[in-house]
């Protein structure tokens, strides 16, 4: 229980906590700390202002509604909830600059094929964006107690609504599974050489399905991982040059992964940080699209390190917490009946 709650609430305070440096080019640890330090400071005075999530966790809270709703996946009302959501909202969620499109399809047409706007964006490529891995926490714990095929098949559903390029749907689908696994080890130390060959060998599998056997660039960014945690401190320069911290979902998955694996170690500025504070403060110092990057990584180290790794302060200064709570909870229950 522990575990499920520190995934999604791993995944709100990322979401929360990166959005204020999404894009603003001048992210450091230190400028991050500071942050933090200041957030903790607030929860203790009266009247602190709640830091508010973005599309990341508006979207995530509706998988997880539609997927306990239904006992599964249900297109037409999940994609209902998504513009439902969206719509409604009076606050400014930060959305991609193309997947409100699909939005607006739904809510004007009427859609036999609620896939179909999905298919038809980028002249029929598909996004390739990380809009599918920001959201897909929800489907790893729904899983919980099935084989990584039955995983991939409900990740690619849920992303697919939105997502159609093959880059989108495998990107979704190595953040899943990356939570799948953690949340299914608990071993200490975590067994990081493990976890990454385990996690090389599904990605050749299914790269080599989607693409054919000479093309598989996110595997080739799993090695990476492996030889930046070999050296002693990589410079952040060479990690978004290698791993990317973009919008898409092959230029910030594997860099979430690779922040929830540094921060297993020490890292420079934050000796007082346990592994969870420090993923997290870690994944928004490398800048980019922050509050996605940090969403992704949350979920992976919450998963692992269980919610009490979590400070108080950070979940109640974030918008969501209750819900997300409780949709934790119940993900839960139903994984484990
Ligand atoms: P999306 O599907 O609109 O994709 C995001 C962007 O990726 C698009 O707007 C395009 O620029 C680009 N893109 C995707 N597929 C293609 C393609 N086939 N050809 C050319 N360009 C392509 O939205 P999404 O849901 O994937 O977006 C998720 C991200 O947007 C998240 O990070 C979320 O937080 C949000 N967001 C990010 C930023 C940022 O600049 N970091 C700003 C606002 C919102
Ligand atoms: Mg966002
Ligand atoms: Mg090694
Ligand atoms: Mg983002």
């Amino acid at each position: 229980m522990s575990r499920f709650r520190g995934c999604l609430i791993g995944a709100l305070v990322g979401d929360c906590f990166g959005k204020p440096f999404e894009e603003t080019g001048k992210t450091t640890i230190e400028s991050v700390k500071k942050f933090v330090d200041n957030v903790e400071a607030e929860k203790s005075k009266k009247n602190a202002k709640i830091l508010h999530y973005t599309d990341d966790t508006e979207m995530r809270l509706s998988v997880e509604a539609s997927l306990l709703k239904h006992k599964g996946f249900d297109a037409q009302d999940m994609a209902k909830r998504f513009a439902k959501e969206y719509f409604a909202s009076k606050i400014y969620r930060n959305y991609g600059g193309h997947v409100t499109k699909i939005f607006s399809d739904w809510s004007s047409k009427h859609l036999e094929d609620v896939f179909l706007p999905a298919r038809q964006q980028f002249n029929g490529a598909g996004s390739y964006g990380n809009g599918g891995g920001m959201r897909i926490a929800p489907a790893a714990l729904f899983m919980y107690n099935e084989n990584s095929q039955k995983l991939k098949e409900l990740t690619d559903k849920i992303t697919q609504l939105t997502h159609t390029h093959n880059l989108g749907i495998l990107g979704a689908y190595l953040q899943a599974q990356a939570i799948h696994l953690v949340l299914n080890t608990t071993e200490s130390p975590f067994p990081t050489e493990r976890f990454l060959d385990k996690l090389i060998e599904t990605m050749i599998y299914y790269e080599e399905e989607a693409f054919g056997k000479s093309y598989s660039q996110k595997h080739q960014k799993l090695k990476v991982i492996k030889e930046f945690l070999d050296e002693p401190d990589v410079d952040k320069r060479k990690i978004i040059h290698k791993l990317g911290n973009n919008v898409t979902a092959l230029g910030s998955v594997p860099t979430s992964i690779y922040s929830f694996l540094r921060a297993l170690s020490d890292i420079d500025g934050l000796k007082e940080r346990n592994a969870f504070e420090r993923t997290v403060i870690y994944a928004i110092s490398l800048g980019g699209d922050t509050d996605t990057i940090a969403t992704m990584a949350g979920a992976i180290a919450g998963a692992y390190w269980g919610e009490e790794a979590i400070p108080i302060t950070w979940q109640q200064n974030c918008e969501g917490l209750a819900l997300t709570q409780k949709h934790a909870s119940s993900l839960y229950e139903y994984a484990n009946k």
